[in-house]
């Protein structure tokens, strides 16, 4: 008998089985949640909130109150129907210790339910219950209300009735369990919302709220933020390109159902280059596409393509126009409510189920034809922009294959400046891209020469939020970062397709000074590896050095410090250990006020170091930021820039 079993503080011995199923969740947490760290703390509660949604999609729920509370604890309150509290007669138990402690027990006592919501991972609340220290479920139905508690995913006691309630719904109140997490269990208020939001637009109608009583107003009061739209998609694709400017008045909007599929979708053009689709099945964020986004594609360029030669608009055009062309400067969103849905992909968020290509493609076909028809202006508009992106394209094409002849002439095809490392095996191998020649050549003295490689960037890089794609070949320093990468953008039939095979480096660093000029250059390269090679981000090759703010020194003894609070502990350490010899704290401004020796030391030796990964936490959301940092609004840029002050951060 294991140790978990004799520990149970349950109140039956039916129960052993039930134990045995959440033991396997706090065993293997990351095979149910994704991960443990920060994704994996944020997902239990977008679990909780889904089974909310599934409540509300089946007409019985129209408010979500998410609150986050003072000890981290999650608290998501409905007011659907309320989890069923009678009687299982096969389990012997209350139905809703059932859903709490059953796996997958979730939806199936109410076949009739529309059940197409479900995280990511789909595992249901009892997976939050296994991994939840506390959690205390409360349950308003039948006029009264029912209560029960968990530790660990165990019952405390029997579902007992505490009281009586002309309200209905469920109150989820959890909180994670710091031995699972066991690196951070603090939730992030902007991670949340951002989900939120999502949700809200994803399904039109449904308030939801996110309160954080972590924190008080000046009036006393919590902040809180509320997401409702009855707008739904075409809301949201007016919300990513808020600061974008539209070609035409108003998106192009399409919520129905296709040969048995809901459906829905908004598109609009606007003046920049880049091509946003974001693309979800039952509410979840299908990165890699699928058969929904090959069904828009087709439907897209078939629709558009069939119109623009009817136009008489391309008589003159001396180049074929590619698929490309048709979603250069789209913002795009389409949402898919399917049964059973087929997962593929390294990330499981690639939709497989066949019968979707035909159902989108018909739905978009008749949306657009009735649009172009309707508003010969726009249309003209649009076709004008796919013209436009066709000819660019040459360009660009031109551009790179002069950047590679080149490369050729050169022997190694690497640039100048870089100082490449001894090693070859990609895995192993580290770019340090490197704010300032001076900083450049510090860390080429620092670091260690076998497997880490310093490019130094000087000069601008290119906002390639603005620029046309071919801007991007004649610009040096994204050249230089691209060909010392060993890839190249744009080659595989003339898709915005990447060679990672070819990557020289797994470990893309990028070292600027902790100040307004660095991190405004990290975001540009960031920009550029969002736009063209998001592939790198979504793989984990990319990171951000973390060079320290402070020197704390008191005669030969000094500690580095990355946080004021780290400083003023430090302060009082070094104090502590001697007697009137004063401490001396000196704030590092830039890279270039350490030596060699110190850089090494401090944020590239592997052993002390703390690298940031860049993780896409919400692909649409970083779409909104990116937009908004980099296109022509100062306003909201300065808002955000002030929200996350100290030193402007972008967790993207
Ligand atoms: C199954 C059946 C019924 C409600 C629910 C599940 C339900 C689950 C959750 C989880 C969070 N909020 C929820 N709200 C409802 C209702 C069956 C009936 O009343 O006929």
């Amino acid at each position: 008998m294991s140790v978990e079993k004799e520990d149970r503080s349950n109140y039956s011995a039916d129960n052993i089985q039930v134990l045995e199923g959440l033991e396997a969740v706090r065993k293997r947490p990351a095979m149910y949640i994704g991960d443990i760290g920060i994704k994996g703390l944020h997902h239990l509660v977008y679990e909780v909130v889904d089974n909310s949604i599934d409540e509300a999609l089946a007409g019985h729920c129209s408010d979500i109150q998410v609150a986050i509370l003072k000890d981290n604890s999650i608290r998501v309150i409905d007011n659907g129907r309320g989890i069923p509290t009678d009687m299982h007669p096969k389990e012997k138990k209350s139905a809703l210790e059932v859903v709490m402690t059953v796996l997958h027990a979730g939806g199936k006592f109410d076949k009739d339910t529309y059940k197409v919501s479900g995280g990511l991972h789909g595992v249901g609340v009892s997976c939050v219950n296994a991994l939840s220290i506390a959690l205390k479920a409360e349950v308003h139905r039948e006029g009264k209300i029912f209560v029960q508690e968990y530790s660990q995913g165990k019952p405390l006691y029997p579902v007992k009735e505490v009281g009586t309630s002309n309200l209905r719904g469920t109150t989820i109140t959890f909180k994670p369990d710091a031995e699972i997490f066991n690196i951070s269990t603090e939730y992030k208020f902007d991670t949340l919302a951002a989900r939120l939001r999502e949700l809200a637009y994803l399904n039109k109608g449904i308030k939801l709220s996110l309160t954080d009583e972590r924190e008080t107003n000046e009036d006393g009061t919590f902040p809180v933020e509320h997401f409702h739209s009855e707008g739904g998609l075409k809301e949201f694709v007016k919300y990513l390109d808020g600061t974008r400017e539209p070609i035409i008045p108003e998106p192009i909007y399409l919520d129905g159902t296709k040969g048995g599929i809901p459906v829905e979708l908004a598109m609009q053009y606007n003046s920049t280059y880049t091509e946003n689709v974001h693309s979800y099945v039952n509410n979840i964020n299908t990165i890699e596409g699928g058969t929904h986004v090959a069904g828009f594609r087709r439907g897209l360029t078939r629709t558009l393509k069939a119109y623009a030669e009817k136009s008489g608009m391309l008589k003159n055009l001396k180049m074929e126009i590619s698929g490309d062309d048709f979603r250069e400067g789209l913002t795009a969103v389409i949402s898919v409510k399917v049964q059973e849905p087929q997962f593929e992909g390294q990330t499981k968020t690639k939709l497989g189920n066949n019968e979707v290509i035909g159902a989108v493609d018909q739905a978009v076909g008749e949306i657009l034809n009735n649009y172009l028809e309707e508003n010969p202006k726009e249309a003209r508009l649009i076709v004008q922009k796919v013209i436009l992106a066709a000819t660019a394209r040459h360009a660009a094409r031109k551009a790179r294959e002069l950047v590679q002849r080149k490369n050729v002439l050169t022997g190694t095809g690497l640039p100048g400046k870089l100082s490449d490392c001894s090693e070859s095996d990609p895995a192993v191998c580290e770019l340090y891209l490197v704010e300032g020649d001076s900083a450049g050549g510090t860390a080429k003295q620092g670091r260690n020469r076998a497997y880490q490689a310093i490019l130094p960037l000087k000069g601008k890089i290119l906002n390639v939020e603005k620029a046309m794609e071919y801007k991007i070949y004649e610009n040096d320093e994204i050249k230089n970062i691209f060909t010392a990468m060993g890839v190249s953008v744009g080659t595989v039939d003339d898709n915005k397709a990447l060679n990672v095979i070819k990557l020289r480096y797994h470990k893309i660093i990028i070292m600027t000074d902790a100040d307004i000029d660095g991190s405004h250059i990290t975001t540009l390269i960031l920009t550029f590896f969002f736009r063209y090679m998001k592939e790198l981000i979504e793989s984990g090759y990319i990171y951000i050095a973390t060079p320290p703010l402070y020197l704390v020194k008191k005669g030969k003894e000094q500690e580095y410090a990355w946080t004021e609070d780290q400083r003023d502990a430090a302060v009082q350490r070094l104090k502590g250990a001697g007697k009137e010899e004063s401490v001396n704290i000196q704030r590092y401004k830039g890279l270039g006020e350490m030596n060699a020796e110190q850089l090494w030391s401090t944020t590239m030796n592997p052993e002390t170091r703390t690298l940031r990964q860049v993780t896409i936490e919400n692909a649409a959301e970083c779409d909104h930021t990116f937009s908004m940092l980099m296109g022509d609004e100062v306003a909201p840029r300065r808002a955000f820039i002030e929200k996350n002050a100290k030193y402007a951060r972008i967790d993207v």
